[in-house]
C-alpha cells in the first residue's frame, strides 16, 4: 500500500515565497513528517510539500493525506477533487478540517478531527478493509511518551533554511481569543519526557535547531529541566514563547545559556484595552520596554508578533507600533492582520457582531483584512498595514532597529535582508493623514506651574486647593483615539493642568479640527489639578462644561477656533 501525504503551497501574489526565500526562512511543518512516522512500517509512505516541489498528480497511490491551515483550505480542496477524479481516495486533517468537518467532508473522503496519534492507525486499517469512515476523532488527547521521531529524511533538506524541528509540548496555558491553539488542543499543555527530546535532538545533523512548540516555557518547571539538559549539547536554538517569560530573569537567563537564539514572542498591541479586550492582558504594556532589553541583554534576538485591527487600533496605530519596534530595536518585526480564524472565539465574536466580510478562506492569510474593523475602514486599515509592512523593511528602519554593537550582527542583518524580500512586494500602502496628529494627541505636556493649582474633586472645584508638588502630577498626559466611522476623536486627559498646558491643549486641538475629524470630544475625570488660569482660559475657549455630574466634557468646543 502507498500513501502520498500532501502539504498544499499557498498561491498569491505576494504572500506566497520563492524557493529562495524558503530556503532564508522557512523550515517544515513537523505535521506530515510525524504522520508519516506514525504510518505503519509496511506501507510506503511519501511526502509532498507543495511550497518546494510539484505534486505529481499522475502518481500511481492508494491513499492521499492532505492538511492545511485555514488560508490553505481551498488549495487542500483542489487537490482533493483531482485525485478523487482518478478515483483515488482523499483523508484531510491539519487546523482546518479540525475546525470546520463538514466542510471538509464534502471535499474528501474522510476527516480526521484533531490530534492524529490515536486515530491514524485505525483509519489506515479501515482503509484496507473498505470501511473507511467519514471523520475520525480520537476520545482523547494524545499521551506525549513514547511519540515516534518524525521523519525528517523524508523531507527534501536542501530546499529549507533547516529541517531541524523538534516539539516539546503541545498546546499553551493561555487562551487569546485569536489563537487556534488553545481551541485545537484543549486547555491542555502537554510535555514530552526531556530524555525524549533530548534523544531527538541529539539525532539531528547540524549544530541550529527550531523547537516548533507555541509556548516553549508554558510549565517552568519543564522549561527549567529542558533548558538545563540541552546546555551540555551545545546546539543553537529558537522558538516561540509568550511574554510571560521575559519576566522570568533566571529561565530566560537559562534559555541563553541552553543556547536560545531567537524569539518569536507575541507582543499584540501596545494598548492594554486591546490586550484586556483578547484575553491578552498578562502581556503588560508598561513592561514591554523592559521586557525587550530582558530578551536583548542575553543576545537573543527578537520576532516580534504584532496585530493590527483590534478594537482600540486607530489610525495612529502604524506609526505608534514600528516606532516601538525602532526605539527597542526589535530584530524582526511581524505584522499580522487581526484574522478570525473558524472556531476561535474572536471568530464567533465578530460573526455574531455581522463584521465578517465574507469566508473566503483563502483571504484568511493574515495580511488581508476580512472584517469590520471598529474605528477605521477597511481601506484604512489595509493600507495602514502595508505601510507598515514596507516601511519596517526600508533601510532606514533596519538601520534604527539592527545596527548597534552588539554579537551575531551579521545575522540580524540576513534576516533583515531576507525579511525585506518579502515586504518589498507588499503592495503600496500609506501612513493614513492623521497619523501625526495622533502622535501629538498622544503626548505628555510637561508643566511650567506648578503654583495655585485647584484639585479636581468632582462636585465643587475651586473648594479644595492643594500645592501641585503635593498631591497632583507635574504632567498633563493626553491620550487619544481616532473614530474614522463617525469622524470623532477621543481625547482622555490625565495629570494636570497648568496655564501653558492649557495653552498647549488649544493649539493641538486647533490644529485636529482643521483636518478632517469633525467632533473632539474630551473627558477631564482623570485631571487631578487645574490652575485658575488654565480654568480660565478653557473655559473661555468653551472646552470645560462643568455640570453637576463628575465628569467635565467638551463636544465640539465652539471656542477653539478663535
Ligand atoms: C511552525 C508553525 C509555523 C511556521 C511554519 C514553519 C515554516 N514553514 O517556516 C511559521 C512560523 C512560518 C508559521 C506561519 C504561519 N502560521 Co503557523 N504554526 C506553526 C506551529 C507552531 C507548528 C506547526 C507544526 O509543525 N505542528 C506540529 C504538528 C505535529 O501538528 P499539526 O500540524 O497540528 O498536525 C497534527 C494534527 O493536526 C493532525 N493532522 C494535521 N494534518 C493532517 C493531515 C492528515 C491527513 C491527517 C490524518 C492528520 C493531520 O495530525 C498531526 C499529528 O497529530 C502551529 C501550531 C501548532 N501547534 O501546530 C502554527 C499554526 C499552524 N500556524 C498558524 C497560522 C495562522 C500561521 C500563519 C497563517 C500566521 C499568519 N497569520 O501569517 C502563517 C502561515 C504561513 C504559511 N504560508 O504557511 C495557526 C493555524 C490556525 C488555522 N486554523 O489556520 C497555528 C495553529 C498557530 C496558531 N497560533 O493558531 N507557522
Ligand atoms: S500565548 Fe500565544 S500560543 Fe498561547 S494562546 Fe496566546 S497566542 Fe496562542
Amino acid at each position: 500500500m502507498r500513501i502520498r501525504l500532501i502539504d498544499p503551497a499557498y498561491e498569491h501574489p505576494y504572500i506566497s515565497h520563492s524557493q529562495k526565500v524558503i530556503k532564508n526562512i522557512w523550515f517544515a511543518h513537523l505535521t506530515l513528517t510525524t504522520l508519516a512516522a506514525l504510518t505503519p512500517q509496511d506501507i510506503e509512505v511519501k511526502i509532498t510539500d507543495e511550497n518546494v516541489e510539484p505534486i505529481d498528480f499522475e502518481e500511481d497511490v492508494d491513499l492521499v493525506g492532505v492538511t492545511g491551515m485555514v488560508m490553505h483550505a481551498p488549495r487542500a480542496y483542489q487537490i482533493a477533487q483531482k485525485f478523487r477524479q482518478k478515483g483515488i481516495p482523499v483523508v484531510m486533517g491539519g487546523p482546518h478540517a479540525s475546525s470546520l468537518p463538514l466542510e471538509a467532508k464534502e471535499h474528501v473522503d474522510a476527516v480526521v478531527i484533531g490530534e492524529a496519534e490515536n486515530v491514524w492507525e485505525g483509519l489506515i486499517e479501515d482503509f484496507k478493509n473498505g470501511c473507511l469512515k467519514p471523520f475520525y476523532k480520537a476520545d482523547s488527547f494524545c499521551s506525549m511518551e513514547k511519540l515516534p521521531f518524525p521523519r525528517l529524511d523524508l523531507l527534501r533538506k536542501d530546499e529549507y533554511m533547516t529541517i531541524n524541528c523538534v516539539q516539546t509540548t503541545r498546546g499553551c496555558p493561555h487562551q487569546c481569543d485569536f489563537c487556534h491553539v488553545t481551541h485545537f488542543f484543549g486547555k491542555t499543555y502537554r510535555c514530552r519526557p526531556v530524555d525524549e527530546v533530548i534523544e531527538e535532538v541529539k539525532r539531528l545533523e547540524g549544530d541550529f535547531l527550531v523547537f516548533i512548540d507555541d509556548n516553549i516555557t508554558g510549565n517552568r518547571r519543564y522549561a527549567n529541566e529542558l533548558f538545563t539538559r540541552l546546555k551540555p549539547l551545545k546546539k543553537k536554538w529558537a522558538s516561540q514563547a509568550s511574554m510571560t517569560l521575559t519576566r522570568d530573569p533566571e529561565l530566560l537567563k537559562l534559555a541563553a545559556e541552553s543556547g536560545c537564539v531567537s524569539l518569536f514572542i507575541g507582543v499584540e498591541s501596545l494598548s492594554s484595552e486591546n490586550l484586556k479586550d483578547v484575553n491578552k492582558a498578562f502581556n503588560q504594556v508598561h513592561q514591554f520596554e523592559e521586557a525587550m532589553k530582558a530578551v536583548h541583554d542575553h543576545d537573543i534576538m527578537v520576532v516580534a508578533g504584532l496585530i493590527f485591527g483590534l478594537d482600540h487600533d486607530d489610525e495612529g496605530v502604524f506609526e505608534r507600533t514600528l516606532r516601538f519596534c525602532e526605539r527597542n530595536r526589535i530584530e524582526l518585526p511581524s505584522f499580522f492582520l487581526l484574522t478570525p480564524l473558524p472556531g476561535t472565539p474572536l471568530f464567533q465574536r465578530m460573526e455574531s457582531e455581522g463584521r465578517l466580510l465574507h469566508k473566503e478562506w483563502a483571504q484568511y492569510n493574515g495580511a488581508t483584512v476580512v472584517f469590520k474593523p471598529k474605528l477605521m475602514t477597511e481601506e484604512t486599515l489595509q493600507r495602514g498595514f502595508n505601510w507598515a509592512c514596507k516601511e519596517a523593511y526600508s533601510w532606514g528602519s533596519i538601520f534604527k532597529r539592527v545596527f548597534h554593537p552588539q554579537q551575531r550582527f551579521f545575522t540580524r542583518v540576513l534576516s533583515n535582508v531576507a525579511y525585506r524580500r518579502i515586504a518589498q512586494r507588499t503592495p503600496e500602502g500609506y501612513l493614513p493623514s492623521l497619523s501625526r496628529i495622533l502622535q501629538r494627541m498622544n503626548d505628555t505636556i510637561p508643566l511650567q506651574n506648578t503654583r495655585d493649582m485647584i484639585h479636581q474633586v468632582g462636585e465643587k472645584i475651586a473648594e479644595k486647593k492643594l500645592l501641585i508638588g503635593q498631591r497632583a502630577a507635574d504632567t498633563l498626559k493626553l491620550y487619544s483615539i481616532y473614530n474614522e466611522r463617525i469622524k470623532t476623536l477621543f481625547v482622555r486627559l490625565e495629570g494636570s493642568i497648568d496655564r501653558e498646558g492649557a495653552k498647549e491643549l488649544v493649539k493641538r486641538l486647533k490644529g485636529v479640527l482643521n483636518v478632517e475629524i469633525q467632533k473632539v470630544i474630551l473627558d477631564f475625570k482623570d485631571v487631578r489639578a487645574f490652575s485658575s488660569e488654565a480654568i480660565a482660559l478653557l473655559s473661555r475657549k468653551g472646552l470645560l462644561q462643568t455640570e453637576e455630574g463628575k465628569l467635565w466634557i467638551a463636544v465640539n468646543p465652539p471656542g477653539i477656533h478663535d
